[in-house]
């Protein structure tokens, strides 16, 4: 059984991670009973019997992990579950990776390695954070880097979305964390606030809070990963992981929920298994800013939730393959792996304003999906990087907090080199290589 270590990195990361925990404990609680469920996915067992949280609250200033500390679900963690400095990082990656974030790594190393034995086997560990701020980003890359020769490292990234609000510097920040993600982690989930929020508009919340944007993210995490918990999946991602062997660079992953249009009152008859599937791959319903939807899809994994018959699934891939969305390297779409998650009888699972909308439900899906999509999203923070790199604006606060000069190039050179490998993909599918996946 896959077990895993959920660490919350920085402001946003923190934030996420405690709605997620709200999340777990509460699934947890509804289907302990239930056989098919897997507490130890997420839980481990202490000596007195107790459930533990299998997991760490990470930041370089006490801001967030505060809040943890005083919220209804506190006394699910002790000081083990924590790593909290005290200054932060003031948006400067050179600050989370060589400074304040460096010097919490020796209790992070600590705490980590703790849980880790607790594990009946090497633990996946799913890192959440935004790749904009400081802490997010350098401090997660300082992590990545340490723990990758022992652990699998899934990210989970809240990206840069293309109106930045935030501080400029942060897709400094962005490329640098783009750029660790690529090299250490076995895959990226990227997701971005501009995007969540056009989501919710639609959902009828007009003007989401935070809080409804990391609800909204920690419904995509859990039903990501849901397969693990209810289903007989042994491995995280089994069927992507699979899918992605013949491309070693390529790791920048997309996902998107179906349907998202649908209210209970509506008169229409709901989706249907072929409707929901194509949805998933319409670029409006990525949890991403994405418009390019005759990209190349490389692999992708479904997770089915709710009336969905096995025999359903097998026609809408079929339907799907002969639909113009259909734009995958290989047109036989071996790359589509699908998981019906079956929820069991009576099973009752989180509950707020989205999840009640899409649990609820006669049916949903979400996917994960690796694309050319990704060339968009990448060149999007290169260029306002570019932009500020060649005006040096910025560059000395980095410098001055232990980065040579030459980091920059070098970096901005692996992010270019990882588009050139999404586009070169186009190329080799162009001259007719379309058995990728044999
Ligand atoms: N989804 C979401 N995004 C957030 C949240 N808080 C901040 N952000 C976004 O994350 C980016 C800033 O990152 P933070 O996570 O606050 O920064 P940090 O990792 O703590 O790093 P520093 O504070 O710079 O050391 C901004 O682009 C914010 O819009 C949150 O609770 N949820
Ligand atoms: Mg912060």
């Amino acid at each position: 059984m896959t077990e895993v270590i959920t660490l919350g990195i920085g402001g946003a990361g923190v934030s996420v991670c405690h709605n997620l925990w709200d999340h777990y404990i509460q699934e947890r609680d509804n289907n302990q009973e239930y056989e098919k469920y897997k507490q130890a996915v997420n839980f481990h067992e202490d000596s007195a019997g107790s459930y533990v949280p299998r997991g760490l609250f990470i930041d370089t200033d006490p801001t967030g992990t505060d809040l943890v500390q005083e919220s209804a679900i506190k006394h699910w963690f002790n000081d083990d579950h924590y790593s909290t400095g005290s200054d932060g990082t003031g948006t400067n990656y050179g600050e989370g990776r060589y400074t304040s974030g460096r010097e919490q790594m020796p209790e992070i190393q600590d705490k980590l390695r703790k849980q880790a034995e607790s594990c009946d086997s090497s633990p996946i560990v799913f890192m959440i954070a935004s790749s904009g701020g400081g802490t997010g980003s350098g401090l997660s890359d300082l992590i990545c880097q340490d723990i990758n020769d022992d652990f699998k490292i899934i990210r989970y990234n809240i990206y840069q979305p293309p109106n930045t609000i935030g501080p400029a510097n942060e897709c400094f920040n962005s490329i640098y964390s783009s750029w660790f993600s690529q090299e250490f982690a076995k895959f990226s989930i990227n997701i971005d606030n501009e995007q969540c929020t056009n989501i919710l508009n639609r959902l009828g919340i007009s003007d989401p809070t935070y809080d409804d944007i990391n609800t909204l993210i920690s419904t995509n995490i859990s039903m990501v990963t849901a397969g693990n918990r209810f289903g007989s999946n042994n491995s995280y991602f089994a069927s992507l992981e699979t899918s992605m062997i013949p491309y070693p660079r390529i790791n920048f992953m997309t996902s998107s929920f179906a349907p998202w249009e649908y209210t209970p009152t509506a008169t229409k008859e709901f989706p249907s298994v072929s409707d929901i599937t194509e949805d998933l791959f319409k670029c409006s319903n990525s949890l991403i800013s994405t418009s390019s939807q005759e990209s190349k899809i490389i692999a992708t994994n479904i997770s089915y939730f709710g009336d969905v018959q096995t025999d359903d699934i097998k026609s809408s891939v079929e339907n799907f393959r002969n639909s113009e969305l259909n734009t995958f390297c290989d047109a036989t779409n071996k790359g589509i792996g699908t998981t019906k998650v079956e929820l069991g009888e009576g099973c009752t699972r989180f509950s707020n304003k989205i999840t009640d909308t899409l649990y609820n439900m006669k049916r949903s899906a979400c996917i994960l999906m690796s694309s050319q999509r990704a060339i968009e999203i990448l060149e999007r923070v290169s260029k306002t990087f570019d932009k500020l790199y060649h005006s040096r604006a910025y560059v000395f606060t980095y410098v001055g907090v232990g980065f040579e000069s030459g980091e920059f190039s070098e970096c901005r050179e692996c992010h270019a080199a990882t588009i050139k490998d999404y586009e070169e993909l186009g190329i080799t599918i162009s001259e007719g290589d379309d058995d990728s996946f044999d």
